[in-house]
């Protein structure tokens, strides 16, 4: 993908440049050493029981509904599947006119191998250049998604309809430092050569996105768009660990875990430990079309696949009550 950083004399950008000045020359050494802390968490779980599981809920609807979405921000349910949300040719023509537009980097830290558009963190740096570039990235991607799609693209689809059926609304979040909106659609592409690990390869990393103790007041949400799917394997699974049947500090100790998930040095053991305590996940295979959105504070991974890609567009939804959804991907 091009790079999009344009010269930092550009005063468009100012507002970044001086955030990242001043929060630069204020950071303290932040150089924890977390080995310890890490190893005697995997000590523990090593011996520790099976964790407890809610009954296995998720819903399967031919639309978005209301009362659906109450139940998942409510954390009732867990996911909300929708098969066929879009038509298989919008998958095969998004990836037809993105294929040769992927990022050059491929990400060797998460399941993500490729993208299209950059994930939210690149908006906190290191450096401001990686904020711009963030920031630069955000209209004409979307406005490019929308002109592939010929009309408006999945993602967009998505947010007319919550806003459509979500009393407070839905929008496109500027709750950051910059004030500025983010970007939505993040287009990830998984494809075999590019899963890492071992046992991750076929299992999947395990991880949340949002805070494991769920309240009901807000949460994290992630949904995504499926625009290629292998015809084996790539299923999600979600491990409905009950926020009520588990000693309290048992979910503390696994939320510090599950921090260090991606983790490269300790990535394969955790991984191993979690699918040791953690009870048997709801699996959802999802299909070319369908549209998954998931409470991205109960684990979750994506299982491997040996053919085939597996490309899906990707926002977070950020709930919190009586204020609109802020999406961001
Ligand atoms: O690709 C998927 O099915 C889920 C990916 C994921 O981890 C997420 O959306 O938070
Ligand atoms: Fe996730």
């Amino acid at each position: 993908m091009e790079n999009l950083v344009p010269s930092n004399e550009n005063n468009d950008f100012k507002d970044i440049v001086d955030f990242f000045l001043k929060n630069v020359s204020n950071q303290k050494s932040n150089n924890i050493d977390n080995n310890s802390t890490i190893e005697s968490l995997i000590d523990y779980f090593q011996k520790s029981d099976i964790f407890y599981s809610e009954f296995d809920c998720y819903e399967t609807h031919d639309s978005l509904k209301v009362e659906s979405l109450n139940r998942l921000f409510d954390n009732k349910i867990c996911a909300i599947h929708i098969p066929n949300y879009i038509s298989k040719n919008i998958g095969d023509t998004i990836f037809n006119n993105i294929k040769n537009d992927l990022s050059d980097r491929k990400w060797d830290d998460t399941d993500m191998f490729q993208g299209y558009g950059l994930p939210v963190n690149h908006m906190y740096g290191p450096t401001s250049d990686d904020c711009i570039n963030y920031f630069s990235q955000v209209l004409p991607l979307i406005r490019k998604l929308r002109t592939i799609s010929g009309g408006i693209s999945p993602i967009d689809k998505l947010r007319l309809e919550l806003d459509e059926i979500w009393t407070n609304g839905a929008k496109i979040s500027n709750n950051n430092p910059f004030n500025r909106k983010a970007f939505v659609g993040l287009t990830r592409l998984m494809k075999p050569e590019g899963l890492v690990g071992v046992e991750t390869k076929k299992n999947g990393l395990i991880h949340i996105d949002g805070p494991l103790k769920l309240i009901t007041e807000s949460g994290s949400f992630s949904s995504n768009i499926y625009l290629k799917t292998p015809s084996n394997g790539g299923e999600l699974c979600i491990w409905n660990v009950s926020m009520t049947m588990n000693n309290s500090e048992n979910l503390d100790k696994l939320q510090k875990l599950l921090d260090f998930s991606f983790d490269k040095k300790y990535r394969e053991r955790i991984q191993n430990i979690l699918q040791k305590i953690l009870p048997n996940p709801i699996i959802i295979k999802p299909q070319q079309g369908d549209l998954i959105i998931l409470n991205s504070g109960k684990p979750h991974a994506v299982k491997g696949f040996d053919y085939g890609i597996r490309l899906s567009m990707q926002t977070f939804i950020h709930f919190l009550k009586d204020k609109p959804l802020e999406l961001y991907s």
